[in-house]
């Protein structure tokens, strides 16, 4: 059954975004369980306020449509993969804005491959506890902790902001190949170098966020937990800059992993939709209602 991004369903030819569910998880490796991550944000969806406060505009009015989860193909990653690019691929090319709800953070590769294939090139804006760039992980390059080894090798101009895990190996990669690195302990310290970090990026922008960016005792619901991340706040603040200075191409939201705790997925739903206004307002499909 599909379900809808919050509490109102827009037609297909209507919708101007597609929410798509990618719940897919094969490459986990340690706690699984974010195959539920699209559904559970889904379902917090429906009670969120449709109106948002902050930016006074209901991002809903953009007319979000929540697409049928992409399948995947047990005991095969690359087969998975080429299912999820071929979805992403049929509505960027009908022109929608994708929001991809993940799913492990393998999902961002072949999201990624399918927008530079539609809308051309574009910067990375990775944010997450983690660096993503091991070569491959218990021998998969389809692994979740190598996307950003792949697309750094494909060429994307790459900025991580809120790490906090990586080796000695990922850092001097990304030192090489000139990874604009924000990692979390500076942002605690100088706060959030909102201008350096729009510098570093291109002029058009696709975003990644992993849940776990944020901090466990904000986002406990996720399948690798780390101390010392970014506050709701921190990412909001961020977003906003991206969205003001940037074009953002696409997103994907993943790692997301329901244990219970519904604080969680209304945080992650809440995360989503503010994100989707910020689009509306920046693509000129919402207008702020003024003070
Ligand atoms: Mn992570």
């Amino acid at each position: 059954m599909r379900l809808y991004f919050g509490e109102r369903d827009t037609p297909y030819e209507e919708a101007r975004v597609v929410v798509l569910p990618v719940p897919y998880d094969l490459s986990l490796s340690f706690l699984p369980g974010a195959r539920r991550g699209p559904e559970a944000i889904l379902l917090a969806s429906r009670e969120l306020e449709p109106f948002l406060l902050e930016l006074e505009v209901a991002p809903e009015e953009v007319g979000i449509y929540a697409a049928e989860p992409v399948p995947w193909v047990a005991g095969s990653a690359e087969e998975s993969h080429a299912l999820i690019r071929e979805a992403a691929l049929t509505h960027l090319r009908a022109g929608k804005f994708l929001v991809a709800l993940g799913g492990d953070h393998s999902i961002t590769h072949p999201l990624v491959q399918a927008h530079r294939e539609v809308l051309g090139a574009f910067s990375l804006l990775h944010i997450d506890a983690h660096a993503d760039l091991y070569p491959e992980w218990q021998g998969s390059v389809y692994s979740h902790a190598s996307p950003f080894y792949r697309l750094l090798g494909e060429g994307f101009p790459l900025v991580q902001v809120g790490i906090r895990a990586m080796d000695q190996d990922s850092l001097a990669l990304a030192r090489a190949k000139g990874v604009a690195l924000f990692p979390a302990h500076r942002l605690h310290r100088e706060g959030l170098p909102l201008r350096e970090i729009l510098e570093a990026l291109g002029e058009r922008v696709y975003i990644s966020l992993d849940f776990d960016a944020l901090d466990p005792s904000v986002m406990p619901s996720v399948g690798t937990p780390l101390p010392g991340g970014l506050s709701y706040r921190q990412v909001v603040d961020l977003l906003e800059a991206v969205f003001r200075e940037k074009e953002v191409v696409g997103m994907d939201f993943v790692e997301l992993s329901p244990n219970g705790q519904f604080h969680a997925e209304m945080t992650a739903a809440q995360l989503v939709y503010h994100a989707i206004g910020l689009k509306g307002l920046q693509a000129g499909w919402l207008e702020a209602r003024g003070l």
